[in-house]
């Protein structure tokens, strides 16, 4: 129901948004409800020179007026400032011959290489100008979409750092300090780790490395019964899954208590079902990061993704030249020293989309006042079950 496609070099004119699917009469401001999600996108500590250059902004070119979606697809465009910069080599004319030198180092980890291999490239900058993270600015203009929807609804997202370069942050989800997450170069709580990571990451620019970390996503008021254990195509855990993976660098993604609950017994991992005098059914815990059976279970939804450190490395691997096929050293595009930070707004984002998907086909998807009523139809019926 609701699905986006992005299109776009990193320095190319412009990342371009299609999001198709949003109900009608959803209040939307790129100003006010796009604009502050790429903000957050663009900043953390160890980016590189490219976030000093842009200003994220998007504009909307199709699917609302006066402020209020339609119901037709939405057309977003965020302009890259840092093109004025690469016109003669990103002009999708010919004639601006003689190109910049063509990049024959691929670098290990980045797309580079079988990217070159699989579309007959002999330039990489043919790859790595589509395969780059630039890209997610367009799934996070589709993502604030996603999170105004799901605000609308009674359905609130948060994005944190859990660790960076093996240092774990303290300090869980505290959703009355949200603002304190915004402020915070790492989107941590945890000052002291937030100190001792930051040391780590100015030793790795030093050190011409990079640093991951893991990152995590989580939704509050989330219904009862979104996603279904009856096909596996429609498992909402397999679905938020596979959104996180497609996710530049991230090599894991876990619900709830995930890797860690392999290694437990079944009475330290599921949550017991309790009764309080606010509802018949509530979870003493919430290791399984409120999914059971591939359905919301009404908890807190807990995703985290594990992001490798960023393939550019300005101290480089060895690699093979593409074209004479020397041992060379990788080369050193301009790059973050760690994008983690970025990456958590990233994760909530693609989750946004396929949680605001999963309401939409419960509850409807022409217009929001249908798709409200419905859903607060259903939350009656779940308090009374
Ligand atoms: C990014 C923009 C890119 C990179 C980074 C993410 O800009 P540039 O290549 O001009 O410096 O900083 O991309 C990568 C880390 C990568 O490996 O592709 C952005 O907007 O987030």
């Amino acid at each position: 129901m609701l699905r986006f496609f992005t299109a776009g070099e990193s320095h190319g004119p412009a990342l371009t948004v299609i999001l198709d699917g949003v109900p009608a009469g959803l209040p939307l401001m790129a100003a006010d409800h796009i604009d502050p999600w790429l903000r957050r996108r663009q900043s953390g500590y160890g980016r590189g020179q490219r976030m000093i250059i842009e200003q994220d902004r998007a504009t909307i070119k199709g699917g609302v007026r006066a402020g209020r979606t339609t119901g037709s697809p939405l057309a977003l465009e965020i302009p890259n400032k840092d093109w004025q910069n690469w016109l003669d080599v990103m002009a999708p004319e010919p004639g601006n011959e003689p190109r910049k030198r063509a990049l024959t180092e691929p670098r290990p980890g980045h797309a580079d290489l079988t990217g070159g291999i699989k579309y007959g490239h002999k330039d990489l900058r043919d790859v790595l100008e589509r395969a780059s993270a630039r890209e997610t600015a367009g799934r996070v203009a589709a993502g604030a979409v996603a999170l105004r929807l799901l605000e609308e609804l009674g359905i609130e997202g948060s994005a944190r750092v859990v660790s960076m370069a093996g240092i774990e942050c303290d300090g869980g989800m505290q959703w009355d300090r949200l603002h304190d997450l915004d402020a915070s170069p790492l989107r941590t709580f945890d000052q002291d780790a937030e100190d001792r990571i930051i040391d780590r990451v100015a030793q790795a620019k030093e050190d011409g490395d990079t640093i991951g970390g893991v990152v995590e996503a989580r939704f509050r008021g989330v219904p009862v019964g979104l996603g279904t254990y009856a096909q596996w195509d429609r498992k909402l855990d397999g679905r938020l899954a596979q959104a996180v993976m497609s996710i530049q660098a991230m090599k894991g993604c876990e619900i709830g208590d995930g890797w860690r609950a392999a290694t437990l017994p079944g009475s330290a991992v599921h949550d017991a079902i309790v009764g309080s005098k606010d509802a018949r059914y509530q979870r003493a815990s919430n290791r399984s990061g409120g999914l059971e059976g591939g359905m919301t279970n009404g908890e807190e939804l807990v995703v985290r993704a594990a992001m490798k450190p960023i393939a550019t490395l300005m101290q480089p691997l060895q690699t093979v030249d593409v074209v004479t096929h020397q041992p060379v050293a990788a080369s050193r595009e301009r790059s973050d020293v760690t994008a983690v930070p970025a990456a958590s707004i990233v994760v909530l984002s693609m989750c946004a989309v396929v949680l605001a998907d999963a309401v939409l086909d419960k509850f409807g998807a022409d217009t929001v006042r249908e798709v409200s009523s419905a859903l607060a139809a259903h939350r009656e019926y779940t308090a009374a079950y």
